[in-house]
């Protein structure tokens, strides 16, 4: 079996996670899902980011040692993923006993290589963000990050050489067309930041202590973004007893994060593990954000919706399927309560649920909920459909393949669409009088038109629940079981497979799958939620 590893940012637990932080997750899990239906051997990593300034300075807000403060909020996010059904494979906490030393041992090859050397820095310090910019980095004044104020701050402290490594990186994005997705972010790494000539990075503190020291330097701690980037190896076992598991899927085939912190990803990560002489990721996806109206998501503002929030009220599938198709790959989705409510009652019900509902009925009223033997040879307007259903499986396939969820999404509903367009092309009903009619001539040609819609409409329902199974699996099981189809059996290649359609009988009162929603009220529910 080929292994696929995939990763997540490890995030910071110092608060509650909003529907925009639960948005990677969501996005790393129906990658995983999906690879894992094409049998792939996977693993997927996740996990909380627990050193550092912002973090000590929580837990004394909260009057905790910061190790309890990082206990009860790592336990807060795993309670969160599991009410997302999100399937990791390994939740990290960079507090875990084997990351330490193994960060300790990478920070001294460095050292002992000449990438890491001492000096003093002095800069522009974002607090939130751990960061230190140069005066030409600020943005009016401001973190270029977040935009939030900056303090002038001296300290002794180690560097990393990057300018050692620009070259080497620029003739990698170079050959390898697949390192970065999307493009774009390529260039704007490269105007941005390494043509303009890339600041040595300052890779340790002596500011705070919640970190993890250096060792031939104990009074140093090492800085958060060094700790945290390696988890990806340390989490697989590198620089331990054990290292199989990072032997087994080392490189990683697609790592998954945000905007904000693309800079880190696109030139540090690669940076360092180009020093540690490893080979690179296959794949770095950038993804953009979730904005509110009025900008970004805030407590201050009084803008924020959590996941578990729309979840208890509309489930989770409702709640991933809006995640998923909201942010296209390369620019901001916005989060309003009417177009929730609107991609709901429109895709998920009027769409989804009432094609279900339709044939189902239909499959009962003349077939007495069997679905109809065919003879296997398609009118036109069922062999026009039968050529879409296939293209609709290449398109999701080809969308899949780059990591355009919201579009590879998008693709399943156009042919929901399709399929529901097909019903009202070939009009059952009328059929259904003509078999019944009197014209003896016509009657075995509607009768085996009859059959041929019905066969169709279940192929294609059965087809359409097996694409939304990476992101929607129990709407998925939902429908298979209303067909009669055991979804125990299902796998992506049986796509193309209309075996298991024969002589299934479909359940005898459809249930919907999504039920109308009221706009008004729903809204301004949401409203409501966002002012809490
Ligand atoms: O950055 N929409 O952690 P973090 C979409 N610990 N994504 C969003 C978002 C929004 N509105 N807001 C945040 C960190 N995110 C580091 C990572 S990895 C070695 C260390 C995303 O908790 C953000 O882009 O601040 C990032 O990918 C993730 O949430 C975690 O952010």
């Amino acid at each position: 079996m080929e292994k696929f590893y995939l990763t997540t940012p490890i995030y910071y637990p110092s608060g509650r996670f909003h529907i925009g932080t639960a948005y990677c997750e969501v996005l790393t899990d129906s990658i995983n899902r999906y690879k894992k239906m094409r049998g792939f051997d996977t693993f997927m990593l996740t996990g909380v980011d627990e050193h550092g300034q912002k973090i000590e300075d929580k837990a004394k807000e909260d009057g905790l040692e910061p190790k309890q403060y990082v206990d009860i909020q790592a336990n807060k996010a795993i309670e969160l993923w599991k009410q997302m059904d999100i399937r990791y494979n390994k939740f990290m906490r960079t507090t875990d006993d084997y990351h330490i030393p193994a960060v300790q041992k990478i920070f001294e090859r460095f050292l002992s290589q000449g990438d890491i050397y001492k000096g003093e820095y002095e800069g522009w310090y974002c607090k939130p963000c751990e960061s230190y910019f140069t005066e030409t980095q600020l943005v009016d004044g401001k973190c270029p990050d977040c935009g939030r104020e900056v303090s002038k701050m001296k300290e002794e402290a180690y560097f990393f050489n990057m300018k050692k490594y620009s070259d080497r990186l620029l003739e990698y994005y170079d050959s390898h067309p697949d390192f970065i997705k999307p493009d774009f972010r390529k260039n704007e790494m490269i105007n941005n930041f390494i043509k303009p000539g890339l600041e040595d990075l300052c890779v340790t503190r002596t500011s705070f202590s919640w970190g993890i020291p250096v060792l031939s330097d104990p009074k140093h701690v090492i800085y958060v973004w060094l700790d945290a980037l390696t988890n990806y190896l340390t989490a697989l076992g590198y620089n331990s007893d054990n290292d199989e598991m990072f032997k087994k899927f080392w490189p990683a085939d697609v790592q998954i994060v945000g905007k904000d912190i693309a800079r880190f990803h696109l030139i540090y990560w690669p940076i360092f593990l180009m020093a540690l002489d490893l080979p690179l990721p296959k794949t770095i996806l950038v993804h953009n954000w979730f904005m509110m109206k009025d900008g970004k998501m805030s407590k201050s503002k009084g803008n924020v919706i959590y996941p578990e929030q729309l979840i208890d009220r509309y489930g989770l599938d409702a709640t991933k399927y809006y995640l998923l198709k909201e942010i296209p790959l390369a620019s901001d989705g916005v989060f309003t309560p009417e177009e929730f409510v609107d991609r709901y009652n429109f895709d998920l019900c009027n769409d989804l649920s009432n094609l279900l509902n339709r044939t189902v009925s239909m499959v009962n009223k003349y077939y007495d909920g069997y679905v109809p033997e065919y003879n296997g040879v398609p009118n036109e307007v069922d062999s026009s459909l039968e050529s879409d259903a296939k293209q609709a499986i290449t398109t999701f396939e080809e969308y899949m393949s780059k990591y355009e969820i919201a579009n590879a999404v998008s693709s399943i509903w156009t042919f929901v669409s399709r399929t529901n367009k097909y019903i009202d092309e070939v009009s059952p009903w009328i059929l259904a009088k003509e078999v019944d009619g009197e014209d003896e001539k016509t009657k075995s040609e509607k009768a085996e038109k009859l059959k041929s819609s019905m066969y169709h409409l279940i192929a294609n329902i059965r087809q359409i629940a097996i694409m939304i199974r990476p992101f929607m699996e129990a709407t998925s099981d939902n429908m298979l079981r209303q067909l009669g189809i055991d979804s125990k059996n299902i796998t992506w290649d049986s796509l193309n497979e209309y075996k298991d359609i024969k002589g299934i009988k479909v359940i005898e009162k459809g249930e919907p799958i999504f039920m109308r929603l009221n706009p008004e009220e729903e809204i301004e529910y949401i409203k409501s939620l966002m002012k809490k």
